[in-house]
């Protein structure tokens, strides 16, 4: 039987195969030395229509990932944006859903040369709902440092770079949170282990700036952008940890946690201890904006059917 995040097609380098065929060899150096980049996106199903959102930006920052390594890729931006439309189409989804565009370098000898590996591409698009269960999580702020831009290259979005979010992620598990937030090697709040974070202060939104390390994240940039129509506005400036306890409100920014307020850090909790009003305005009017129902930002949305 088939489990819940199956589909029925995966994009194998220009061809689809099926679902279970969809194999590496253990040679694949990808598996050794964590040399993939990936994506992470969603489409959204507004009952009539399904909407990939910010494919563009997406697919743009998948190639910066690769450029930054150095990998080489054998297909064109235009190539895998058709590739993930394509998928969807293929695996008939008519839902929500995450797609994961994943470009691993791929079967060769023991080794770190990478030159002259192939660049083997896949694209997995599954139907998806929520990534945290609960509407409010409760995190810590991890022991682990975020990865600093002098040790690799934050931006590019990177298999290897992964081992750090999980370290913090297992860590926050086992003594019973939902998920960690990581400082930077400075000590200011850099981002959540798959996510970015904004506070809210006095009715105004702050988040680390681009140069706290932080991945460039397409729904924070997306928050800044449409938070003015709320009347809103978002800061870009270093935060302290002390800050975060005192916040009226916080909470996850990303494609997969969306909107996600944080109720409680490190057992203090944030505000009230409910979903804050602003936190619950951008999530509605996010919502709006992925189905479609936002003329403004039709331009982030590409239709599917
Ligand atoms: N920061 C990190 C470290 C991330 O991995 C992500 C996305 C973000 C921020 C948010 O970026 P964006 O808004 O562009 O998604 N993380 C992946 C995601 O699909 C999941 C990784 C487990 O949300």
């Amino acid at each position: 039987m088939s489990k819940s995040f199956e589909a029925h097609f995966i994009w194998q380098n220009g061809s689809f195969v099926p679902w279970q065929e969809a194999k590496v060899h253990v040679m694949t150096n990808a598996l050794h030395y964590g040399t993939g980049v990936f994506e992470g996106i969603r489409a959204y199903w507004n009952g009539k229509q399904l909407y990939v959102f910010r494919l563009q930006d997406h697919v743009n920052r998948f190639f910066n990932s690769i450029k930054i390594y150095g990998f080489g890729i054998d297909f064109s931006k235009d190539q895998i944006s058709e590739g993930i439309k394509e998928t969807l189409r293929k695996n008939e989804l008519r839902t929500d859903v995450y797609i994961r565009p994943l470009a691993i370098k791929g079967y060769g000898p023991i080794g770190l040369d990478v030159r002259k590996l192939k660049t083997d591409v896949f694209i997995i698009a599954m139907p998806y709902g929520r990534y945290f269960e609960k509407e409010g999580i409760e995190v810590l702020v991890s022991s682990w440092r975020r990865i600093s831009s002098q040790t690799l290259p934050v931006l590019a979005k990177v298999t290897g770079h992964y081992s750090n979010s999980v370290l913090a992620k297992l860590d926050a598990l086992n003594k019973g949170y939902d998920d960690a937030i990581l400082l930077n090697e400075e000590g200011k709040v850099c981002e959540g282990t798959g996510e970015n974070i904004m506070m809210v202060k006095d009715g105004i939104i702050y988040t680390p700036p681009i140069s706290a390390g932080i991945l460039d994240g397409i729904t924070r940039r997306s928050i800044i952008e449409f938070a003015p129509d709320l009347g809103l506005k978002v800061v870009e400036k270093d935060i302290d940890r002390g800050e975060l306890y005192t916040a009226d409100e916080l909470f996850f920014v990303g494609t997969a946690a969306e909107i996600t307020p944080i109720l409680k850090v490190d057992g203090r909790q944030i505000g009230d201890g409910k979903v804050g009003p602003i936190s619950k305005k951008l999530k509605d009017y996010f919502f709006s904006v992925t189905q479609g129902k936002v003329d403004k930002y039709l331009k982030w949305l590409e239709a599917v059917w």
